[in-house]
C-alpha cells in the first residue's frame, strides 16, 4: 500500500455549490420563475479551478478537461469590414505599448509599477469601440486599450507611467488615475473597487437631465464586483433607467484570489436577475462578441431602456501587476488561455477566414503600429520630467483651471410646473 496523501483539498464556497448535479437546472415547476442569460459564447469551458492545502501550503489545482478546441471568433452582426481592422489595430497598440511599457520599467524609466491588460485587448477595446465620442467611459486599470480608442495616445500613457511633466497628470499620478471632461469624455480610474459605477450613472443622469439618454460605460473586475457600492450603483442605475453599460471583467482572478472564491453563483451575468436588468455572458477574448454585446447595451442605453450588465469571461494573463509573478496560477491554466489568445485569433480571423487583410497589408499595419508605438516612445522618454518648484500646483482646481458646462443642453423642467428653471438646483449648479 502507497503512503497516504497528505493532501487536504479545502474547495472554495462556491466550488462546493457547483459539484456535479448540486446546481444542476431542472425543468421548471408552475410556482418557479424562469429567467434568461443571453450567452454569446462558442465554448463554455467546464473545468474547475480549486484551492488545495498542503500542509501550510495553499496552492490551486485545475480539475477538468482544458484540452477542448479552440473556437472560432463569433460572426459579428454588426461590425464591417473597416470597423473589425480598425479594432484589430487597436488591440495590437494595446499590446504592443503594455510590451513597451514592461520594458521602460526593466530600464528604471517607469515611476511606480505598470499594470497589464495582457489576454484582455478584445475586451478593452472592442467595448469602447462601441460608444460615441460624445458618449462616456470609466476605466479600469487594465484598460489601456479603452483609452487608446477614446483618443488618448499611447505617447500620453506611457508619459504618464514616466510621471513626465506633459504626462495628462503633469506627473502628479504615476499610473493610470488620469480622464478628460473635456475632450475625451473619460472619467479618470477610482482605486476604490466599484465607486465608477454611481459616478458613470451619475454622468447618465446628469445627460438626461439635460435632455439626452446617453451610454455611459464602465468596468469592475470579479473581485470588485463583490463591494457593496458596485450593488448601490448598479441599483440606481436600474430604478432610474440610466444607460449605464457594465462589463463585468471576469478574469478568473482578483489578485491572487481565484473567481470561485469571490462569489457563488455560477456565472457572474446572472447577477443581472437581481437587478432587474438584462445580463449577458460573452468570451471576453473574442472582439466581434465583445463588440456585439456592447453594442446592443448602448442601443438600449441610448433608447433610454437602462443598464446592461455584460460578464466578460477570460483570463488575467500576468499577475495582478508588473510585480507579481502570478506563480500561484497553476501552468496548464496560462497554456489553455494562451491558445486563446484574442489577437492572433482576430489576426487569424481576419487574413485568413474573412481575408479582409492580405498577409501583406496584415504585415503593413503592424509594422505602422511599431512605427507608431517607436515615435511615441522616443518622445516619452526624451520629454521632461515636472521641476521641483511645480510640485505644489496642479493638484487641486485653482482659479480658471477649468470651466464646468452642461454638454448635452440646459437642463429640461417640466413645462407649466411654475417652476422657473432659475430656481432649480441643476440651475444653481450650471449658473
Ligand atoms: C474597495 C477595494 N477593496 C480592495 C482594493 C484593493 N485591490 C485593488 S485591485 C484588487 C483586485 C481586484 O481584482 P478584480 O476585481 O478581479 O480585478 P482584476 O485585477 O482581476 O482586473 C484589490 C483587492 C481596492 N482597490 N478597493
Ligand atoms: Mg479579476
Amino acid at each position: 500500500m502507497g503512503k497516504k496523501s497528505k493532501k487536504k483539498i479545502v474547495p472554495g464556497p462556491a466550488s462546493h455549490g457547483r459539484s456535479p448535479g448540486s446546481l444542476k437546472p431542472s425543468a421548471p415547476t408552475p410556482s418557479q420563475r424562469t429567467y434568461a442569460i443571453t450567452d454569446y459564447r462558442l465554448e463554455k469551458p467546464t473545468f474547475t479551478l480549486r484551492q488545495v492545502c498542503v500542509g501550510d501550503q495553499v496552492r490551486y489545482e485545475i480539475e477538468g478537461d482544458l484540452s477542448a478546441p479552440v473556437p472560432p471568433i463569433r460572426e459579428s452582426k454588426y461590425l464591417d469590414k473597416k470597423q473589425s481592422i480598425e479594432i484589430y489595430r487597436w488591440m495590437l497598440l494595446n499590446r504592443k505599448m503594455e510590451t513597451a511599457l514592461e520594458n521602460l520599467y526593466k530600464q528604471g524609466k517607469v515611476v511606480g509599477g505598470v499594470y497589464f491588460g495582457l489576454g484582455q485587448e478584445a475586451c478593452s477595446c472592442a467595448s469602447a469601440y462601441a460608444l460615441k465620442s460624445d458618449e462616456w467611459l470609466g476605466p479600469m486599470i487594465r484598460n489601456q486599450g479603452s483609452l487608446l480608442v477614446r483618443g488618448f495616445s499611447a505617447r500620453d500613457i506611457m508619459m504618464q507611467y514616466m510621471a513626465k511633466a506633459g504626462s495628462p497628470t503633469k506627473g502628479r499620478d504615476a499610473s493610470s488615475h488620469f480622464g478628460d471632461i473635456e475632450k475625451h469624455n473619460v472619467v479618470a480610474p477610482i482605486s476604490t473597487l466599484g465607486d465608477l459605477i454611481p459616478v458613470l450613472s451619475g454622468v447618465a443622469l446628469g445627460a438626461r437631465l439635460q435632455g439626452r439618454n446617453i451610454a455611459v460605460m464602465t468596468y469592475i473586475g470579479d473581485g470588485g464586483q463583490s463591494t457593496g457600492v458596485t450593488y448601490e450603483g448598479l441599483n440606481f442605475a436600474a430604478v432610474q433607467n440610466l444607460g449605464l453599460v457594465l462589463v463585468v471583467e471576469n478574469n478568473m482572478w482578483g489578485y491572487s484570489t481565484p473567481a470561485d472564491m469571490q462569489f457563488r453563483v455560477k456565472d457572474l451575468a446572472e447577477r443581472a436577475i437581481a437587478y432587474g436588468i438584462p445580463g449577458v455572458i460573452i468570451d471576453g477574448t473574442d472582439a466581434c462578441q465583445v463588440y456585439d454585446a456592447a453594442h446592443e447595451a448602448c442601443e438600449r442605453a441610448r433608447r433610454g431602456e437602462g443598464p446592461t450588465l455584460i460578464e466578460a469571461k477570460m483570463m488575467r494573463m500576468k499577475g495582478h501587476a508588473i510585480h507579481d509573478a502570478a506563480e500561484y496560477v497553476p501552468k496548464p491554466l496560462f497554456d489553455y488561455w494562451k491558445k486563446r489568445d484574442p489577437i492572433a485569433r482576430f489576426e487569424n480571423c481576419l487574413v485568413n477566414l474573412k481575408k479582409w487583410l492580405t498577409p501583406a497589408e496584415n504585415r503593413e499595419l503592424i509594422a505602422g503600429v511599431d512605427q507608431q508605438l517607436d515615435a511615441d516612445r522616443e518622445f516619452a522618454v526624451n520629454s521632461p520630467m515636472p521641476t521641483p518648484e511645480s510640485a505644489a500646483g496642479g493638484t487641486w482646481c485653482e482659479d480658471g483651471c477649468h470651466e464646468i458646462k452642461p454638454k448635452y443642453g440646459m437642463p429640461k423642467v417640466k413645462k407649466g410646473t411654475g417652476v422657473a428653471l432659475k430656481q432649480t438646483e441643476s440651475a444653481v449648479h450650471f449658473k
